[in-house]
């Protein structure tokens, strides 16, 4: 889980480094701060369980086991990145790890977890779908109708809300008639949870027991992250909407420093496995760039091929 929470956060501080290289265009919206939800959420899946993720999806994709190259190659729009360089960072989707997809469109993979969920129950088969959205998410009128349906009819999801603080700029007190959001649950007739989402193992304890209630029939759990994002919403975002001095008092609580002091208390990595750990990662991302740097463009003749809007 260390590892993992390291690989998210180098993987997107290389990919902010390369945009203002002017190596990858467009934008993409980091998850930075954000690691030990995914990490500690997914850990409670196995392999053959399904995720959807968001718009900020780098960090879902890789805890479930993406090639950072073939991510790497995606972002650099080439051929044979996840969506042969087409999709870009919000559309990557790896269906042999399970990542039923980034989505663009806020609230977009509700829907599609309870749809996933549903031919899971009708075949008989027993995985999971983790749904990942944010805050944001939970005013789209799609949030209310699929997390419904999924109660209704007892489906295997688990609906992780990545609680950030902002949608934008738009801070939850502002945003939600009621910033209680596991209270939500209890309208569904659903269990609900609210843990820090900074903490990975509070995070996976909590996803443990809503993975395993659900794999074992019980329906759909609703699990809140209290996290936060440390950098700006999208490439444009002049942070007007927070203080610096807020930020400041989250970036105290980095995930990854606090797993490190609970690691190192409980006598099971120290400050040389750290080191150790994080340079095998950012020689991982380096081998991930040149791959990409490698790959071939696509032919632009063939651009709108696999678009069907
Ligand atoms: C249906 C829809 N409405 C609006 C947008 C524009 N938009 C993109 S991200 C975003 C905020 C989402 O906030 P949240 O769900 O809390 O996720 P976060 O960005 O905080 O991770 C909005 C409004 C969109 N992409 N899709």
């Amino acid at each position: 889980m260390y590892r993992q929470m390291r690989r998210i956060r180098h993987f997107e501080e290389a990919v902010d480094r390369l945009y203002q290289q002017g190596r990858i265009w467009g934008t993409f919206h980091l998850y930075i701060g954000q690691e030990a939800s995914a990490v500690g959420a997914i850990e409670a899946l196995r392999p053959d369980d399904y995720i959807t993720s968001t718009h900020r999806g780098h960090g879902h994709c890789i805890a479930k086991g993406a090639s950072l190259a073939l991510m790497m190659a995606e972002l650099r729009g080439k051929e044979t990145g996840y969506c042969r360089g087409r999709g870009g960072s919000m559309h990557i989707a790896d269906l042999e790890t399970g990542n039923l997809g980034a989505n663009g469109i806020v609230g977009g993979g509700v829907p599609i977890a309870a749809g996933a969920a549903l031919a899971i129950k009708k075949q008989r088969r027993d995985q999971v779908v983790m749904c990942f959205f944010g805050d944001g998410a939970l005013q789209q009128g799609a949030f209310h109708e699929a997390v419904n349906f999924a109660a209704v009819f007892k489906l295997p999801v688990v609906f992780v809300c990545e609680n950030n603080r902002y949608a934008m700029s738009l801070p939850v007190e502002k945003g939600l008639g009621n910033t209680d959001i596991v209270a939500r649950a209890a309208a569904y007739g659903i269990p609900g949870r609210s843990v820090d989402g900074n903490d990975v193992l509070a995070v996976y304890a909590a996803a443990k027991e809503a993975v395993e209630r659900a794999r074992a029939g019980g329906g759909p759990t609703l699990l809140e992250t209290r996290t936060y994002r440390l950098r700006g919403h999208s490439k444009s975002d002049a942070n007007r909407y927070r203080t610096k001095e807020e930020i400041e008092q989250w970036r105290q609580r980095c995930p990854i420093l606090r797993f490190e002091q609970w690691l190192q208390a409980a006598g099971l990595l120290g400050p040389d496995d750290f080191e150790r750990i994080k340079a095998e990662v950012l020689q991982e991302i380096e081998a991930a760039i040149e791959f990409a740097e490698a790959q071939p463009d696509p032919d632009p003749a063939r651009l709108a091929e696999g678009v069907y809007a």
